[in-house]
């Protein structure tokens, strides 16, 4: 893989214990993206291009909790409790290698607001700063893997594009959630018209 990288970034979507095997919200095989996460941005940091770790990061309670007892609205989805704020389960997975990281992003961190994008929160508005970042830095291309490919890493790629950047999704280093089943499915197919680069 050629990689440009005084205009990369890559971005290491939500690879933490919650999402990986034993977490409460586990994704199949989700601490197999570990590896070939790490050696990707073993390589951009030895070119000294930004790494960017992304955290879901929700207090307890947060309104994405089913067992807030709430109803969720149309299209919305409810999830056990997960990643919540300081806990084990927040915590990088092990096998995620964090030297390289130059930057860590939480996300989901209000009460009555969740955010799968790395870039916006689910309202579409509120951002993150990600994207003022990696403008300050030069960066027009974003390279992404991580959890969930039917969450997270979708909306963060959906958005990616929406902004301009040129996006390139690392196969191998996705898993989804695939629920409701066919949502992987779906998700790729999507990314993929929307002019994403699935390597
Ligand atoms: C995610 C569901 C709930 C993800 C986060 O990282 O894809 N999925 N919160
Ligand atoms: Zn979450």
């Amino acid at each position: 893989m050629d990689i440009n990288f005084q205009k990369s970034a890559l971005l290491e979507i939500d690879v933490q214990n919650d999402f990986c095997p034993g977490g409460s919200l586990a994704v199949a095989d989700g601490d197999k993206v570990a590896a070939p996460l790490n050696e990707i941005a073993r390589r951009f940091a030895a070119a000294g291009a930004p790494v960017i770790a992304t955290q879901d990061w929700h207090p307890a309670g947060h309104c994405s909790f089913a067992s807030t007892g709430r109803t969720p609205d149309e299209n919305e989805v409810l999830w056990p409790d997960h990643c919540v704020q300081g806990t084990a389960g927040a915590a990088f997975h092990p096998d995620l290698d964090t030297r390289p990281v130059t930057l860590i992003v939480r996300k989901g961190f209000r009460q009555s607001m969740d955010s799968y994008s790395a870039f916006f929160e689910n309202d579409r508005k509120t951002a993150t700063g990600l994207a003022a970042y990696l403008s300050g830095l030069g960066v027009d291309t974003v390279y992404l893997g991580g959890l969930a490919t039917d969450y997270c890493v979708f909306f963060s790629a959906m958005d990616a594009v929406k902004l301009k950047f040129t996006v390139y999704l690392l196969g191998a280093a996705v898993r989804g959630v695939n629920y409701p089943e066919g949502s992987v499915e779906k998700a790729l197919k999507a990314m993929e018209s929307s002019g994403v680069t699935v390597l």
